[in-house]
């Protein structure tokens, strides 16, 4: 007990012992009773929540003493102090470590006396990291993203490792059977620290292979539905949804070679992978002309020769490639006798034409005939045996060219030689004789009559047959043996 004092207050002298009637002040001075409790208290963060998605988080403080609450340190970090209250209470903004997971805070208290709380301990899970959403889509889209069949499926795989899926929307597994140009499907959710995540799938389906479109043939068939040039078919490839990824030709296809009915194949693919294959129209080429076979007649001379002025005709057959020949396939054509000589037909153009319309080929060189005169035989005086000419005698032989009516013809141009050959009693012709002429004369021709001659001077010769023969330099033509018989 400590010492007191009592003291009069009004100054009048009295002693307590006098029993007076006085009022007294007693004043009591004391040290205060120590104090030995500790606070006690709490901590949770976040209002005890398990998780959050950010490191700032609030501290709820709790704390009670039997004196006064005077302070809090959190996580060591240093003394917060203020007036002593009790109890107390606070929530205070607190930063937690970066990086995901647990993160405990502590906290101490200390009162007035400085006595120290226990250490009290909330721990909160962080997560920083929204919900994994990950959709599968079976079969999977090609690399354009594109399907080409169905059902396609479409699940979905939603999770969070750190603080799992509180909520979630359009995770069920949807069957999509119809084509489409695209259908988005979303799948969202929350996790346990509150973050939102949603993500889409868009399905895009095209089974429908695509189409293509013939143009007409390039140039237009004839009404035979032939050809006769290269041609070519254009086309357009269409497609319902994906569009025309390629085509194996492009557009126009070409034709290029001989052929009948020939057709190509285009397959067309779209972007999803559907593809068909197309058969051109046919087409139809010939672009090789007949080929006239000429056939030259024999009237009598060979095959080939003719008399001047002769009317004969070459008959002429068609042959083709590929389209046909139009009839005719075969005629006559007139021989050109007019002119002597070797001579070449005259073959012209489009004598035959095929289907394709192409003409045959003019020709003036294949075929070779030759045009020679008419011949009746030696003229008077001359005679066949037996009549028999005495040797030295000069013999005239005299000859006329004629046309095929056997009508005399101007031939100054004939240019005839004469040989002659005796026949031994066998049969057989000896080496051509050498010949004279009386005076040199030669062979003359007389414009007037249109006569060739040319004496032979006999002289010296033995006697025996003779054959004559006289030849066109201008034709070529030979004519004879013409028998004559030599006498002593
Ligand atoms: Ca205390
Ligand atoms: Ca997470
Ligand atoms: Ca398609
Ligand atoms: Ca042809």
């Amino acid at each position: 007990m400590s010492a007191f004092d009592i003291t009069n207050s009004n100054q009048t002298g009295a002693k307590l012992s006098d029993g007076a009637d006085s009022n007294y002040q007693v004043t009591v001075s004391a040290a205060p009773p120590s104090d030995t409790t500790a606070p006690t208290g709490s901590i949770t963060i976040n209002g005890d929540l398990p998780y959050t998605s950010s490191t700032s988080v609030t501290l709820n403080l709790d704390a009670t003493d039997n004196v006064g609450v005077t302070g809090y340190n959190v996580n060591n970090s240093g003394w917060v102090t203020f007036a002593a209250i009790t109890p107390y209470s606070a929530d205070i903004p607190w930063t937690l470590p970066v990086g995901d997971g647990i993160k405990t805070v502590s906290v101490q208290y200390r009162d007035a006396a400085g006595n120290p709380s226990a250490v009290y301990m909330d721990s909160i899970s962080l997560d920083t990291s929204g919900p994994v959403i990950v959709p599968t889509v079976s079969p999977l889209p090609n690399g354009a993203g594109w399907n080409n069949s169905t059902p396609v499926t479409v699940s979905w795989s939603v999770t969070d490792p750190e603080s799992g899926i509180v909520s979630s929307l359009g995770d069920e597994t949807t069957e999509l059977t119809e084509e489409t140009a695209g259908i988005t499907l979303t799948c969202s959710a929350t996790n346990g620290a509150g973050l939102y995540n949603e993500v889409s799938v868009t399905v895009m389906i095209d089974k429908t292979s695509p189409t293509l479109t013939w143009d007409a043939i390039d140039p237009t068939p004839n009404a035979a539905g032939w050809n006769n040039t290269t041609a070519t078919i254009a086309f357009e490839t269409d497609d319902n949804l994906s569009g025309v990824a390629s085509a194996t030709s492009p557009s126009p296809l070409s034709f290029n070679s001989e052929a009948e009915n020939q057709t190509q194949d285009v397959t067309v693919t779209d972007v999803a992978g559907n593809s068909a294959t197309f058969a051109s129209p046919a087409v139809s080429i010939d672009w090789t002309p007949p080929v006239v076979t000429i056939t030259l007649p024999d009237t009598g001379h060979g095959i080939g020769v003719y008399i001047f002025g002769e009317v004969v005709s070459a008959t002429w057959t068609a042959t083709d490639n590929l389209s046909g020949v139009v009839p005719p396939d075969h005629g006559t054509l007139p021989i050109n006798t007019s002119s002597l000589g070797a001579q070449s037909l005259v073959v012209p153009a489009a004598l035959a034409i095929d289907y394709a319309g192409n003409p045959s080929l003019a020709d003036s060189t294949t075929y070779k005939y030759s045009v020679k005169y008419g011949f009746n035989g030696l003229l008077p005086p001359y005679q066949a045996p037996p009549r028999a000419y005495k040797i030295t005698s000069s013999i005239p032989l005299k000859w006329q060219y004629t046309d095929a009516g056997g009508n005399v013809v101007d031939s100054p141009a004939a240019n005839p030689s004469v040989q002659i050959k005796m026949v031994s009693e066998g049969g057989s012709e000896g080496d051509a004789i050498t010949l004279t002429d009386p005076g040199s004369s030669g062979l003359r021709y007389d414009t007037l009559t249109m006569t060739w001659q040319y004496n032979w001077q006999t002289k010296g010769l033995a006697a025996g047959t003779y054959n004559i023969r006289i030849t066109s330099t201008q034709t070529g033509q030979t004519d004879g043996p013409f028998e004559i018989l030599l006498r002593k």
